[in-house]
């Protein structure tokens, strides 16, 4: 039996939850003059900027961001996006173009490539891919700058062969204005960012405006006014997984050491919010990794943010065995699993609910987060039991090619006239039976 706080725990992190903190709420009533839900607050920015475009963009960023923006200067300059490459710490370039070529490799790994069957002679049937025109990538830029979800949107976009990339981030220091999220953007070859975010900033990539063209897709991962916009467009749009407040579940067994797993709890609740369980049938493990998250969280940056988010959203549960954990977490469907057992590929086989698992104590999840390969941008809050993290086949859609000979027209012809006769269909039926009587 999964213990009813992890229901709870799951509720509050849900895409739907009204989790929004008492300085949004007090902003989004005065920007609105009354108070309104998140969905609310969302439907009107959406439907404003729909029908005024870039005058109600600039005035919502002025708004929610306060950022004072014209038509012209919404859209960073390219030569902002060269200086912050030039001025960047080489490193940080080099490290970027490595990690550039590990998502690349992974990516085109598992691109779709055509398929082409001939079942029966003279029937040829091919499922063809073909990339998207152009898309749009919201980068996060409010707890924390985001570089890696750069890499982690626009490689794997690369890779699909879209070729038109839009960028989106706040306008803040850890987002549009952090010189290292435009560094990236400039090696990666991006070379439209713009300075919006929020669900303004969606509702203009859906819709277009003055200073934006309408894309045909959004990803990326954002708060909560971000997911809902997303949510509110889809159908103008295709939009990715929700990715919303980080999660993950580590599940250990005694071969797991302490300090680990306290590292890689405190690495997700340190994105804040941000979730961090810790399931373990080892009755002695609770209570030594208890000792070591304090002790890590003495010497951490972020303590303050991480022990806030490990309160609100943390706990350790200790279960009976690696079933009754396997069961836990299939139900909780956490965006990240790590495990750090003697066997992880023992548990892994029982779990089908997670967005992206890491297998064995030399796997931290900030391996996915930063470098490996497959897609940082996982969906999130439980949805990960219908949806898939992002990758290069997520900018692809594909579309089918049929094509019959007369004598296969022929040998198929009295099943399909008498589907259509039956459904009363007849005008279907005869354009079949025109050609093979
Ligand atoms: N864990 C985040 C991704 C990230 N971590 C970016 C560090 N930077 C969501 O999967
Ligand atoms: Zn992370």
């Amino acid at each position: 039996e999964s213990p009813p706080f992890l229901d709870e725990l799951r509720d509050r992190l849900s895409p739907q939850g009204d989790v929004v903190s008492p300085r949004g709420k007090a902003l989004t009533e005065k920007v609105f003059g009354r108070p309104l839900t998140p969905v609310e607050v969302v439907q009107t920015i959406c439907a404003d900027v729909q029908s005024q475009g870039i005058d109600a963009l600039l005035r919502y960023t002025q708004a929610l961001d306060a950022a004072e923006l014209t038509a012209d200067t919404v859209r960073v300059p390219d030569a902002d996006l060269k200086q912050a490459h030039q001025n960047a710490d080489p490193a940080l370039i080099e490290s970027v173009r490595r990690i550039r070529d590990n998502v690349a490799e992974f990516q085109q790994a598992i691109l779709h490539r055509d398929v082409t069957i001939t079942p029966r002679p003279g029937v040829t049937l091919t499922q063809r891919y073909l990339p998207l025109r152009r898309v749009g990538v919201c980068v996060p830029g409010g707890a924390a700058a985001y570089p890696s979800t750069v890499l982690m949107t626009v490689v794997p976009a690369q890779v699909a062969g879209v070729k038109e990339i839009a960028v989106v981030a706040p306008p803040t220091p850890f987002g549009a204005y952090n010189t290292d999220m435009l560094a990236t953007c400039h090696e990666l070859g991006v070379t439209e960012v713009y300075r919006v975010g929020g669900a303004q900033a969606v509702a203009a990539l859906a819709y277009g405006c003055q200073s934006i063209d309408a894309v045909d897709k959004i990803v990326g991962p954002g708060n909560l006014f971000v997911a809902l916009a997303k949510k509110h467009v889809y159908g103008t749009v295709d939009i990715d997984s929700f990715a919303g407040p980080s999660e993950v579940i580590v599940i250990a067994d005694e071969t797991a050491r302490p300090d680990y797993v306290a590292a890689d709890l405190i690495a997700q609740a340190e994105h804040s919010p941000g979730s961090a369980l810790l399931i373990t049938w080892d009755e002695s493990l609770p209570d030594r990794v208890e000792t070591e998250l304090q002790s890590q969280l003495g010497v951490l940056d972020r303590s303050d943010l991480t022990i806030d988010s490990l309160n609100q959203f943390g706990a350790i549960i200790l279960v009976r065995d690696a079933d009754q954990a396997c069961e836990m977490t299939d139900r909780f469907a956490p965006e990240h699993l790590h495990i750090e057992t003697a066997d992880p590929r023992s548990q892994i086989a029982k779990i089908r609910n997670s967005g992206a698992a890491f297998l064995g104590h030399h796997t931290p999840v900030a391996l996915g987060d930063y470098a490996a390969g497959p897609s940082h941008v996982l969906p999130t809050g439980g949805t990960c039991t219908w949806a898939a993290g992002l990758c290069s086949n997520s900018f692809l859609r594909s579309g089918s090619l049929t094509e019959f000979d007369e004598t296969a027209l022929q040998n198929i012809a009295p099943d399909v006239v008498r589907l259509a006769e039956k459904e009363g269909l007849t005008g279907h039926a005869r354009s079949v039976s025109i050609r093979t009587s």
